[in-house]
């Protein structure tokens, strides 16, 4: 303990179900120890993911305390008015990706976007919240079986996120951006006391 504070500020806990996105996070963040916490909490209807992010970090603090984190992230497509976005989830386990290619099916304007918001609660229950987003197309037909979710019909840079290593998806995605700058946060604010 430093000051009150449990100075072992390199051991986090990621609050999520989804360990596609456990590996892609631990692996930028080889530094610190990384948990995976899959206890769950209330992602409520909000057209934002950052006030998706913000009310499930403040749940979580209620419940298991600080020194966590989750992120939350989706995919918006231009020509369906940013959907499915913050209902990401819902339309993964329900129309799929085969869904989204029919939607589109007819579609020239294929852009679209993958977004992620990290919130992280610290020891003393301070929030802060960090960004990442990645612009692309969506694919014609489902191609590639790495990765995760929709990463098999969105193209970025001629090969969709599902043709690709998950390093070389954490050098140009959403999460990845967003977990950088989550890591220099942690570099610059915890480093000095290990
Ligand atoms: P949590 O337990 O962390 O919430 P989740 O899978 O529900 O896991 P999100 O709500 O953040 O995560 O994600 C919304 C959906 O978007 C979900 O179906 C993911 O599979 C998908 N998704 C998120 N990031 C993705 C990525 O990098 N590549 C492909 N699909 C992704």
């Amino acid at each position: 303990m430093k000051n009150g504070v449990d100075i072992n500020m390199n051991r986090l806990r990621f609050v999520t179900s989804n360990k596609g996105k456990f590996y892609e996070v631990k692996s930028l963040l080889a530094d610190y120890e990384i948990e995976m916490f899959n206890v769950g909490y209330p992602e409520i209807q909000a057209s934002d993911l950052e006030d998706v992010a913000c009310y499930g970090i403040r749940y979580l603090w209620n419940e298991y305390g600080g020194n966590l984190f989750l992120e939350d992230s989706g995919l918006f497509i231009h020509k369906l008015n940013g959907f499915p976005g913050v209902f990401s989830s819902y339309a993964q386990n329900t129309i799929g990706n085969r869904g989204i290619l029919k939607l589109l099916s007819d579609e020239k304007d294929r852009r679209a976007y993958f977004k992620s918001v990290i919130a992280y609660c610290d020891e003393k229950g301070s929030i802060k919240l960090f960004g990442g987003r990645v612009d692309g197309f969506i694919s014609y037909e489902e191609v590639g079986d790495e990765g995760f979710g929709f990463d098999p019909i969105f193209l970025y840079d001629g090969r969709t996120f599902g043709e690709i290593s998950l390093d070389d998806k954490n050098k140009k995605s959403h999460r990845g951006f967003a977990v950088n700058e989550f890591k220099r946060y942690l570099d610059n604010n915890f480093k000095e006391v290990l």
